[in-house]
């Protein structure tokens, strides 16, 4: 394998959920835009001669990716150099208003023991950032989904008319720390037709950090005030498509799963918050 896929995670680092909440507008991953390693395939040193130094079946002077064997020769973005020699495809949030794009739906739950309350929440995505990897035979990997969530107004449900109770979901940063594969199922005939379509078919972890607040309740039995419960949470996306479009330079995640749980957390005063189910389209462009 080359050096650009061993590399590890190549997007965002962390980001506290202070920072986070001063710099929603802020895109983490608009700093890595490559999508080719330059003129000489691979950054490889082997001459354009007719000797095969990867072994692939392609001469080097006609190797995309002289020193990684790649038969297919597959080069999605169409750079001259293949997809196994490409630097990740990066992706930030760069539009896509919500309702349509960047809003993710799901349900929140707060409750202890019988007494619960469910109410929808809609977050808005104002920043986040993945990278692609694609190979040579139509699979890939996508790197560090970081979504960033906006300022949610806050909500209050009633629980039981015994207490009140506010949650008010102030940030969220998703951060996924591994990377998880992304079929392509596209035929070797078509893999340059612009657009490729995969799903993610494993559920993907991730940490959930920010600032939720359980800010006050009429019975302090039940709620304790003033609680930011949230702190590298373990959660999970669930599974969804991927959609990578070539000449948009654009990357769609869409989620469809009304019943997955994201996460949950239990605060201090017992109260445990759930939420559950995630659809929406996000998308994000180099
Ligand atoms: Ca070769
Ligand atoms: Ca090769
Ligand atoms: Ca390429």
């Amino acid at each position: 394998m080359t050096s650009t896929t061993t590399s590890g995670t190549p997007t965002t680092s962390a980001t506290s959920p202070d920072e986070a909440s001063t710099t929603s507008t802020e895109a983490p991953t608009t700093s890595t835009t490559g999508t080719t390693t330059g003129a000489t395939p691979g950054d490889c040193a082997a001459p354009a001669d007719d000797a095969d130094e990867d072994g692939d079946g392609i001469a080097n002077k006609d190797d995309n990716c002289r020193c990684d064997a790649n038969p297919n020769q597959l080069d999605f973005d169409g750079n001259s150099v293949g997809n196994v020699c490409d630097a990740p495809l990066v992706f930030s949030i760069a539009d896509g208003a919500p309702p349509e794009f960047n809003k993710l739906d799901s349900q929140a739950s707060a409750g202890m023991g019988p007494i619960e309350c469910q109410f929808p929440v809609s977050l808005v995505v104002t920043s986040g950032g993945v990278a692609v990897m694609l190979d040579d035979a139509g699979t890939g990997k996508v790197y560090a989904a970081t979504v960033n969530v906006a300022d949610t107004p806050q909500l209050e449900c009633d629980i039981a008319l015994i207490v009140t109770f506010k949650l008010v979901i102030k940030n969220l940063m998703i951060t996924g720390p591994d990377a998880f594969t992304v079929g392509f199922p596209f035929t070797l005939a078509d893999h340059d037709s612009g657009t490729v379509t995969g799903v993610m078919d494993t559920i993907h972890n991730i940490i959930v950090n920010g600032v939720i607040d359980v800010q006050e309740s009429t019975n302090e039995q039940l709620a304790m005030p003033g609680e930011s419960p949230l702190a590298d949470v373990p959660g999970s996306f669930p599974v969804g498509t991927v959609t990578v479009a070539n000449d948009a330079g654009q990357i769609t995640l869409d989620f469809n799963n009304d019943n997955h749980v994201v996460f949950t957390q239990t605060t201090m005063g017992g109260f445990e918050i759930k939420l559950t189910g995630l659809t929406g389209k996000l998308r994000l462009r180099q």
